[in-house]
């Protein structure tokens, strides 16, 4: 069995800050690999912030926003291969984007349309999971599941700080642990469980602390560092794929947008955090990085925010299109013998949307 080392303290950097910091470098991406993944961000990005449009105008319901997480979850993508499953919660409604998912898809989730719905199987992407951590146990077993059918792939499984106290994830961190199932265990901390503070989930120093007690490995990087991001999950795929098992990776950084459209922060949030976070947010930290290496051109960046606007614009529309679910969907596969009051129900439900 390999040897648990302590959870490491610091943050993983890759991206300088233009002055004292240094820029480094990943090796193995070269200018075409920087740039596509400059293009996920900027998906991400674009898609985020018209969602939160979306939501206003009243074409979608209440939306998770995840401004400034963009580089977590598309420099944890980049580092996986296509055969390896992605696990999201709602954070990360949009990361199968980056896998081929069409935009109305994902649009048509947030609109509760059951045009949302896919096949895991043809993107390699799980459903998003609304309840907390309740995909923890579900990514580790299908790793296992995984590497007992001889098959080489990674499952990853992203959740919240808040999700590291859930039972759910107690179970499958434990089972990840003990059946060293090739699984990476991604934790987004932006410090707070709607406005419950990262510091009531541990009395640890650090979420990455927690690994340590179910024997895996955990690192922590920069969440808003998207090159730092891409390094850690690509090592903890290496790792999974020969066999050395899980690895937790703690990615941080601070939630600087409301924690969905419903949401209120003022009352709870420290605004000085926010203002700082927003003004490194982690699309234009990369952005500058590449310009400082002569990757970036503002031609090349826009023509990505074109294309991006330009799909998002194809897929509220192809969304709208699409005739209403029948409300009888609601009141179905519930029950083998439903309850007489739910026929009541739902006859009541035509009846007002009748108007
Ligand atoms: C099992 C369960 N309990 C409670 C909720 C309500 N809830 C929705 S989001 C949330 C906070 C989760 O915070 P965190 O895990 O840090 O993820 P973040 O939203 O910050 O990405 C809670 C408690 C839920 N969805 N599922
Ligand atoms: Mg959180």
């Amino acid at each position: 069995m390999s040897q648990v080392l302590p959870a490491e303290g610091g943050l993983r950097r890759v991206i300088g800050d233009g002055a004292d910091l240094p820029d480094g470098e990943v090796e193995g991406l070269g200018a075409e690999e920087l740039l596509a993944l400059y293009r996920n961000l900027v998906l991400l990005r674009t898609y985020d912030e018209r969602s939160v449009v979306y939501h206003r105008q009243g074409r979608i319901g209440t939306y998770a926003i995840f401004w400034n997480h963009e580089a977590m979850q598309a420099g944890s993508a980049f580092a996986l291969e296509d055969r390896d499953w992605i696990f999201p919660s709602y954070r990360e409604s949009a990361i199968g984007l980056l896998r081929g998912i069409a935009v109305s898809t994902v649009l048509h989730w947030w609109r509760g349309h059951p045009a949302g719905w896919w096949n895991p199987a043809d993107y390699g992407v799980a459903s998003i999971c609304v309840p907390i951590g309740t995909h923890v146990p579900h990514a580790v077993g299908f790793a296992w599941g995984s590497r007992l059918k001889g098959e080489d792939r990674v499952a990853i499984a992203y959740f919240g700080d808040g999700a590291t106290s859930e039972g759910s994830f107690h179970e499958g961190m434990t089972f990840a642990g003990v059946t060293r199932a090739p699984a990476i265990l991604f934790c987004n901390n932006n410090q707070w469980a709607i406005s419950t503070p990262v510091s009531a989930q541990t009395g640890a120093p650090t979420l990455a602390d927690k690994a340590v007690g179910y024997g895996m490995p955990a690192v922590r990087v920069d969440g808003g560092d998207v090159l730092a991001v891409y390094e850690a999950t690509r090592d903890a795929a290496a790792r999974a794929r020969t066999g050395e098992g899980p690895t937790f990776i703690e990615a941080v950084t601070y939630r600087c947008a409301p924690h969905a459209t419903a949401d209120d922060p003022s009352i709870y949030i420290d605004e000085e955090c926010v203002a700082e976070e927003r003004e490194n947010e982690c699309v234009g930290r990369y952005e500058r990085y590449l310009e400082r290496l002569g990757v970036l051109t503002e031609e090349r960046a826009e023509e990505f925010r074109v294309e991006a606007l330009e799909l998002m614009r194809a897929g509220i529309a192809e969304a709208e299109a699409e005739p209403a679910a029948d409300v009888g969907l609601v009141f179905e596969h519930a029950y083998a013998d439903p309850p007489p009051s739910l026929a009541h129900d739902l006859e009541e439900l035509r009846r007002v949307l009748r108007g």
